[in-house]
């Protein structure tokens, strides 16, 4: 009890929540930020680097860093995690063929030291009766 009392003071206390997007290049990472912050799809090229964009839901302020998935740009990712929140791992299901690397830079990610009091989601683009997520709405 006291534990998730102290994270929801945590959560709600803090004026800015950082998350980080990562995920293999073409998962849909910059799509999801730009769905985020514009509701609406665009057009999107390889992100090289990352790109940065503050939401806020009912008053809590998230800033939103969607990072480079190439594979040059992997080692970068964790100098990403300081103060890391939330992080969310986008996966396209369609790329069968990259699965076992999504899976490795997973577990990179979760054996890194800085992985602990964050949280974890994991999006996987594409569902049996849609292409992918945006395809579903
Ligand atoms: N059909 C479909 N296409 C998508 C979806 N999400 C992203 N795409 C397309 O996939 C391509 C790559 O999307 P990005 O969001 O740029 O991918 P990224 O993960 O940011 O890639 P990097 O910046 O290289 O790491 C673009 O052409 C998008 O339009 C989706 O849900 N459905
Ligand atoms: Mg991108």
């Amino acid at each position: 009890m006291g534990i998730i009392f102290t994270k929801l003071w945590r959560l709600f206390n803090h004026q800015e929540h950082k998350v980080i997007i990562v995920g293999l290049d073409n998962a849909g990472k910059t799509t999801i930020l730009y769905q985020f912050s514009m509701n609406e799809v665009v057009h999107t090229s390889p992100t090289i680097g990352s790109n940065v964009e503050e939401i806020v839901v009912n008053n809590t302020h998230f800033l939103m860093w969607d990072i480079g998935g190439q594979e040059s740009l992997r080692s970068s990712w964790n100098t990403y995690y300081t103060n890391t929140e939330f992080v969310i791992v986008v996966v396209d299901s369609t790329d069968r063929e990259r699965i076992s690397v999504t899976r490795e830079e997973l577990y990179r990610m979760l054996a890194h030291e800085a992985r602990s009091e964050k949280s974890w989601f994991v999006d996987f683009r594409q569902q049996a009766r849609c292409e992918r997520l945006y395809d579903c709405c």
